[in-house]
């Protein structure tokens, strides 16, 4: 996709690679969910380095409000797009091969005091969270997006509320 595009989106999703989109299509379907644009890219830190730069760039002239970055491995990627903006950069640790994520975690977790990667769970579940504390920071200055995040969560709380365990053998 050209970085000549000018459409607004609120939200820039990155990830490292194709294959990480099994796990980060959890954080797009909750922007879709919430009604809160976002553009989504396979972009690579080491592979792509200077299209990765180009295309923050591009997401900040048009009104992104933060970045969502998962990969996995040596997991440079978030770090490497905190250090491209000073817009709010979530980090979602991919499970890995070998490691089952422990890497991508701690990769992406322990960045040195300066530039702050904000750290969700290994997976699907960081996934879809990285994308719910985005929509909560937006959810600041925009009453509907606060009034759906309420119902998003009451919905949840019923559901626990409803749920019933199995019989025992
Ligand atoms: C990382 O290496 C990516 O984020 C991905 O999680 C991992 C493996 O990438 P592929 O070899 O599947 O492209 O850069």
């Amino acid at each position: 996709m050209s970085e000549n595009n000018q459409e607004e989106k609120l939200v820039g999703i990155v990830m490292g690679s194709t294959s990480d989109w099994d796990v980060m299509k959890e954080a797009a379907k909750m922007c879709r969910d919430f009604g809160v644009s976002f553009e989504a890219r396979a972009l690579s830190a080491h592979r792509t380095p200077d299209e990765l730069g180009e295309w923050i760039a591009n997401m900040e002239k048009r009104g992104c409000k933060a970045f969502i970055a998962g990969a996995g491995g040596a997991a440079h990627l978030a770090g490497v797009v905190a250090s491209h903006t000073i817009l709010p950069t979530f980090g979602v640790p991919i499970p890995s091969k070998y490691m089952k994520g422990l890497d991508s975690l701690l990769a992406t977790v322990q960045m040195p005091k300066g530039i702050p990667v904000s750290t969700l769970a290994i997976g699907e579940a960081g996934a879809a969270n990285a994308a719910l504390a985005v929509i909560a920071m937006l959810a600041i200055n925009n009453s509907e997006l606060k009034d759906k995040l309420i119902e998003f969560r009451a919905k949840q709380s019923e559901k626990v509320r409803k749920a019933t365990l199995p019989e025992l053998d």
